[in-house]
């Protein structure tokens, strides 16, 4: 690591609080000089440092800058390997790339921004510059491919937690990707992944996760005005919101992972459903048929009622409520 990013470490660590130049570049061992060439690098890229004589440098708490830094500040386990980005096309695509190139488990990519966010399906996912989290997380899990889903849905519980407990809220989980707030979708989950055809695991999965946690600088599109919305309802600058919920995000995925098979949070997902006692519209190729959302499997299959009174375990695909008129 640079001495810039050394500096940034200690300062993420304590941020809102000053350190002398002196205690920076004693405990870096460093010059003072190049600890003050530090602190001009990381302002001409956008930190607010203030800087008082007798007092030393402090990073103000309002930064807002997404930095590995910041996020590991709040990690509980240390061995996640984080690249953060200010704009990329698609941080799934670029992840991909990097699995390819065998980069190993636990990488985690982070980006302020997406050009070309992907959903699922060929759909988009908007995700404009600084106010949401676009990130992707490297998974080599040892899982028959049949079993993908515990990824999504274990990702899911994990975001669900991570704004309930750094926003207040209470976010549910729309069968099978997204987490909703109110009526609202306020993350979107895409899990990419390639199978071993020899015995049949997942060689990698790729984990996309992107929320919105504030407004967007320029509202919504037209397109998901009515359809997105964010953790919180206007800017927060009192806390790095964004690198908290990351690394809490992470944090709980780790905590899960290792017992994946085991379907532990399997209660956690059916308490949080947005769906279940719902009526809903079950969206395939040739139309549209109504049901009602009974319960979920144990494979996390949607048991649905349709109107013949006939049952249907649903395993992929698309839903949506049925408005109430
Ligand atoms: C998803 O697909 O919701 C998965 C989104 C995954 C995004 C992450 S960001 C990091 C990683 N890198 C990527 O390129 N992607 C992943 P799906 O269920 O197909 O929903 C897509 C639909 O959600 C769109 O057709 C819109 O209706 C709506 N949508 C698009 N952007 C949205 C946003 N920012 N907030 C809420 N809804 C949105």
């Amino acid at each position: 690591m640079s001495v810039k990013d050394d500096v940034l470490s200690q300062l993420e660590k304590n941020r809102g609080q000053h350190i002398s130049g002196e205690e920076l570049a004693e405990s870096l061992n460093v010059s003072r000089n190049s600890v003050w060439k530090a602190i001009k690098q990381l302002e001409k890229l956008g930190y607010s440092i203030a800087a008082v004589t007798n007092k030393g440098y402090c990073l103000l708490e309002s930064n807002e800058i997404i930095s590995k830094q910041s996020i590991e500040n709040y990690l509980i386990e240390k061995n996640v390997s984080i690249e953060t980005y200010k704009t990329v096309s698609s941080t799934n695509s670029l992840m991909k790339e990097k699995a390819e190139d065998s980069a190993p488990e636990w990488t985690v990519i982070v980006a302020d921004e997406q050009t070309s966010g992907r959903g699922r399906m060929g759909r988009s996912f908007y995700s404009p510059p600084n106010t949401g989290i676009y990130m992707s997380v490297l998974l080599r899990p040892q899982l028959p491919a049949n079993q993908s889903i515990y990824i999504t849905t274990c990702a899911a519980v994990a975001v669900a937690k991570a704004i309930d407990n750094n926003a207040g809220v209470e976010a549910k989980i729309k069968w099978v990707n997204d987490i909703f707030l109110g009526n609202k979708k306020v993350c979107g989950i895409l899990t990419e992944g390639t199978t071993d055809i020899e015995n049949g695991e997942l060689k990698y999965v790729v984990l996309g996760i992107g929320i919105n946690i504030f407004p967007p600088d320029e509202k919504f599109p037209e397109e998901i005005k009515d359809v997105a919305t964010t953790v919180f309802a206007e800017a927060m600058h009192d806390k790095d919101y964004r690198s908290k919920i990351i690394a809490d995000v992470i944090n709980n995925l780790m905590e899960m992972y290792p017992e994946l098979s085991k379907k532990e949070f399997f209660n956690e997902y059916k308490n949080r459903s947005f769906l279940l006692g719902k009526r809903i519209n079950i969206i395939r190729k040739d139309g549209v048929e109504e049901a009602k959302a009974l319960d979920l499997d144990e494979s996390f299959g949607l048991i649905v009622e349709k109107m013949n009174g006939s049952l249907e375990h649903l395993y992929s695909g698309e839903v949506s409520v049925c408005r109430v008129v």
